[in-house]
């Protein structure tokens, strides 16, 4: 109980009402959660836990990262590539619905659905039903634990819960400041129906449950222990009495050994989780929980200025945004985000899908699976900027296994050699077109995500991964020197069939694709040529590349979506994929002037209202095209109460981002805008050098509403650490922390400086050197 001195004192100071909770990374609240989004997550990448806060019932609502419906299975359409030119015959005749009949009928993925991610289990914490005063609960992201504390009796009472990495446990404690006062009946619960409850000696809580019969079978193990008082067991719970404290260890594991093979023992995984950490005591878990998430979470910090608003409940702060009295709560969004990732995306875990790693549906939202024409990117895009560089593994764990499975999609599906990944995946890896020929068959899944260990590349330098995934990168894009086709009309090189995601139907050549492709193929030419290999595909990208249908500007300067000029400026579509150019991607900067402006222009026909996620890639678009102030705006639309504007996102209670419903890529999405607002490293000091040095761009959309701030710990291409801060909207310092010896070339405004750089050592530049 050594811990229990500190909490009393801080609860006799807050004890008169509730009030704030120490901190600037907190989210906190005054009542418990009624509903999921007001619960808080928790998570280490392998386990998910949303924390109701609850005083005398608490609910921890739990995932497991690989309870899915389904089973290994291949969704490859044998034969489909048969339909082939018949498909691409009838679109460049102009007969899309003929296309996307034939499709639907021969070319789909089989079936045409894929799975769908699920809840594992409940923590039930009954406590008795007394009267209770001072709730407040909250989330601290430093710490990465939610806590509940209320009085009852006059006794204070305090619940804190850590999902622990390096144990993979979720740990649970009670505790108050009179001994023999805290007493609580424990539960386990589940929603699937093929389920069983209970409780073996020494005082633990067992579930065992199949998803489906011939499927995921799981089991989760709570274990507790107590400080004091008197345990009794019943046949489906633990109950204590009179305890000083109370701790509960729970881990849940499942059947699934890897994407081909159920063969994992889930009760024997689940006892050596337990036996690893039964000897550490709590205070040993806690210390290396926050040894493990503050190694990550500490790497950046973001201060832009703290008013009496910071005070607020974060539900109030949400709804009071908008007023611009706030504006930590946009730098408590940014390390949302960042504590999310670490949340849901470890070493070895599953990657992030639509809810991260959070979900209480049997019937999630899409599935809550891995789409790719946009989420499952937009997830990982603060993973380099924002100094997270290993929580982006799991997503290339998952591309290895997908060139696997994709392999058989690009030889059933195209004839080609190499890996194709249409717009979805789930935990089977299932790669072929799901759902509808219209908008499932597109076929940029593939590269766009092999980009992102490109760029992995490009932000640690690190040469033995780029090794490593070489053959994920190159089998990419060996795939599409056999699947471009030839444009009869212009004779350009152009995709398809494929779709603008996820508008126009099935089409030839949508611009995203080739925009995708052109970076694609720079960075595997690129690749081979640090890594000395497979000089002759190297060759064959570099002859390719300049044939693919270019960029083209449209009659209401425009930037065209399509191959055709058909854009309607009117359309207010969510997805902006022909911008994808601008970013993520590199194919059009501030280099090309009329590109960029066509570009511009085709945001600005898009709208600033949208959808969670769209509005978080409107923040990075703006921000791309050096616009702060518009950049701002789209922020300060996202940062608004769920329900405000009709048919747009918003943010729940507990700061998570809506499509709606709850959708995770916003909340990224966010994160990485506000990082893109401070700093840009993605053009390349000469164009002839596309894989660096970078130009390091401090503060390219600072909006006027940030006069003040700083920024620590992000990361440029190139390895640089980046610390920026400034005063009235000017650069005040630059600390640039390169990671190799060599040229360090920084931009402000227009004007660019190089400076002479020391791996590992601090160049500082003062804003008026630069200013010159
Ligand atoms: C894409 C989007 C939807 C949604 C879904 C998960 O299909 O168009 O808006 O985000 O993914």
């Amino acid at each position: 109980m050594t811990r229990s001195i500190p909490f009393f004192l801080a609860l006799v100071s807050s004890a008169a009402a509730t009030t704030a909770p120490d901190g600037d990374n907190i989210l906190w609240y005054d009542q418990p959660a009624a509903k999921w989004e007001q619960a808080l997550p928790i998570g280490n990448g392998h386990l998910g836990a949303m924390v109701f806060g609850g005083t005398t019932n608490e609910r921890i609502q739990f995932n497991e990262h690989t309870v899915w419906t389904g089973k290994p299975h291949s969704y490859a359409h044998e034969g489909a590539v048969k339909f082939l030119p018949e498909i691409r015959k009838l679109l460049f005749a102009g007969k899309q619905k003929e296309a996307e009949r034939l499709a639907t009928k021969e070319f789909m993925s089989v079936p045409i659905r894929q799975k769908a991610y699920q809840p594992c289990g409940d923590l039930l914490i009954e406590s008795p039903d007394r009267q209770t005063v001072n709730h407040r609960r909250w989330l601290d992201l430093d710490s990465a634990t939610a806590t509940t504390e209320w009085t009852s009796d006059d006794v204070n009472f305090r619940r804190e819960t850590f999902a622990s990495h390096p144990a993979n446990l979720i740990v649970t404690r009670i505790t108050s400041d009179k001994p023999g006062k805290t007493s609580a009946t424990i539960k386990l619960g589940c929603q699937h129906k093929d389920h069983a409850i209970a409780i073996e000696k020494p005082a633990t809580l067992v579930l065992k449950g199949k998803v489906q019969a011939d499927g995921v079978a799981f089991e989760a193990r709570a274990v507790v222990t107590h400080m004091g008082g008197a345990l009794t067991e019943t046949a489906d719970s633990v109950q204590i009495t009179g305890a000083d404290s109370i701790e509960i260890r729970l881990t849940a594991a499942t059947n699934v050994e890897s994407w081909k093979s159920l063969a994992a023992d889930p009760a024997a995984r689940v006892r050596e989780t337990l036996a690893r950490s039964s000897n550490k005591d709590h205070a040993a878990l806690l210390d290396a929980h926050l040894a493990d998430h503050r190694a990550l979470f500490h790497r950046v910090t973001l201060d832009l200025g703290r008013t009496p608003s910071a005070s607020l409940t974060t539900d109030a702060r949400i709804a009071a945004f908008k007023d611009g009295k706030d504006p930590a709560l946009a730098a408590l969004l940014f390390q949302y985000g960042r504590y999310l990732l670490i949340g849901c995306s470890r070493e070895d875990g599953q990657p992030a899908n639509l809810q991260g790693i959070w979900n209480d549906s049997m019937r999630p939202p899409w599935d809550s699976k891995y789409t790719c024409n946009i989420n499952t990117q937009m997830n990982y895009w603060p993973a380099e900027t924002t100094n997270l560089p290993e929580c982006h593994l799991p997503l290339f764990k998952a591309l290895a296994e997908l060139r696997e499975s994709g392999a058989i999609t690009a030889r059933e599906h195209y004839g080609a050699r190499g890996w194709a990944l249409h717009h979805n995946f789930d935990l089977w890896r299932g790669t072929a077109p799901i759902n509808g020929s219209n908008h499932g068959i597109w076929i940029s899944g593939a590269p766009w995500l092999s980009l992102h260990l490109w760029e992995h590349y490009l932000f640690t330098g690190d040469r033995e991964f780029l090794k490593k995934s070489w053959p994920v990168l190159r089998d990419c894009a060996l795939f599409f020197t056999d699947y471009l086709i030839e444009d009869p009309e212009t004779k350009q090189l152009i995709s398809g069939p494929s779709n603008s995601p996820e508008q126009g139907g099935l089409v030839m050549g949508p611009s995203m694709d080739h925009q995708i492709l052109r970076d694609l193929f720079k960075a595997t030419s690129q690749a081979a040529g640090i890594l000395g290999t497979d000089r002759e595909l190297a060759a064959k990208l570099d002859e390719m590349r300049p044939r693919i249908a270019p960029n083209k500007i449209g009659k209401h300067g425009q930037l065209q979506e399509w191959m055709q000029d058909i854009d309607d400026p009117n359309n207010k579509h969510r997805h902006v994929s022909h911008l994808w150019a601008v970013f993520p991607g590199t194919d059009i900067t501030w280099r090309q002037p009329d590109l960029f402006k066509a570009a511009r222009q085709s945001l600005i026909y898009r709208g600033d209202a949208a959808t969670g996620w769209s509005m978080g890639w409107k923040t990075n678009l703006w921000a791309r095209f050096l616009d702060g102030d518009h950049a701002y705006t789209i922020l300060n639309n996202l940062l608004q109460p769920i329900g405000t504007t009709k048919g747009a996102g918003g943010l729940y209670p507990n700061l998570f981002d809506a499509h709606p419903p709850f959708q995770i890529d916003g909340n990224f999405g966010a994160t990485s805008g506000i990082a893109e607002m401070l700093l840009q490293s993605h053009v390349p000091v000469s164009e002839d050098a596309p894989s660096g040095p970078f130009l390091i761009h401090l503060l390219p959309a600072l909006p006027s509403k940030w006069s003040a701030g700083s920024v620590k710990g992000l990361k440029a291409r190139g390895g640089t650490t980046v610390d920026i801060a400034w005063k009235d909207g000017k650069l005040a310092s630059a600390r640039l922390t390169p990671a190799q010896s060599g040229p360090v070339n920084v931009r402000l405004g227009e004007k660019t400086a190089d400076f002479q750089g020391t791996a590992g050592k601090t160049l500082e530049i003062d804003g008026l050197l630069l200013a010159k």
